[in-house]
């Protein structure tokens, strides 16, 4: 895998900033294997409460996700319906913290979406959405599937949180990056792929990763529940 950060161009000055310690982080690291990352921003401040819509594709790292966050072990075992999360708090090593509201893990397949999407993103703060790369790459009817849930994310959001900005709080998690040979052409063919969809709008903060690897979804627990600023 690519041991580069990719950063949109569209990231603001202040993003960019926000960046640099990462980027020197991975540098330092020497990570080999560092996830790529659009324009994600963590907008949480020590202490805040926020709830987090966990929703995407079957088999794409949803439950592995909560299991990184909770120390649980339910992965791989295809979430049937939904389990409930009750409200935990993630702890940083410099004393900050956030504490994510009572939430749901739900199963990734299609009956879940008219059961569960709405509701969800009406009462949460933001919205991951979990896609496998390289089955939206391979196959067809995936991609399809996959874009069909973002139009339904963005307008539901659009619907529901009129004043809140869906780009700044809907996030693209690119699982199974180990499965490509080269990430950053692979996010790129993704992105491309999305513009100029209805949805496009909640396609700038993103990233690629393997979510079986622990650095990895340390790095992106940090940039998504810490406050960068
Ligand atoms: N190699 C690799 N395996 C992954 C990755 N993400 C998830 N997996 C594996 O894929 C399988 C499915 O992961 P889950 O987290 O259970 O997927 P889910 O989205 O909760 O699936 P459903 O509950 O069925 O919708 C597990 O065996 C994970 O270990 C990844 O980025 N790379
Ligand atoms: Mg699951």
């Amino acid at each position: 895998m690519d041991d580069i950060l990719l950063i949109s161009e569209v990231a603001t000055q202040e993003a960019v900033f926000w960046f640099i310690p990462i980027i020197a982080w991975a540098a330092l690291a020497g990570l080999g294997s560092a996830i790529l990352i659009g324009t994600i921003t963590s907008i949480w401040g020590s202490g805040d409460h926020l709830g987090m819509a966990v929703l995407g594709m079957p088999e794409s790292g949803k439950t592995t996700w909560y299991d990184y966050l909770l120390k649980t072990n339910r992965s791989g075992m295809h979430t049937v319906d939904s389990v409930e999360i009750d409200e935990f708090k993630i702890s940083f090593s410099d004393g900050k913290s956030v504490i994510v509201k009572k939430g749901k893990d739900i199963g990734g397949n299609e009956e879940n979406i008219r059961i569960y999407y709405s509701k969800m993103i009406e009462d949460n703060d933001i919205v991951l959405f979990f896609f496998d790369i390289e089955k939206y790459l391979g196959s067809m009817a995936y991609e399809r599937d996959a874009n069909s849930r973002l139009d339904f994310i963005y307008f539901s959001w659009k619907e529901k949180k009129e004043d809140k900005d869906p780009s700044k709080a809907v996030y693209l998690i690119m699982t199974h990056a180990d499965k490509v040979s080269n990430s950053k052409e692979a996010i790129e063919k993704v992105l491309n792929r999305m513009r100029g969809r209805s949805f496009s709008a909640i396609t700038t903060q993103y990233t690629a990763i393997n979510m079986v690897n622990n650095e990895q979804l340390e790095e992106l627990k940090k940039i998504i529940f810490r406050d960068g600023k």
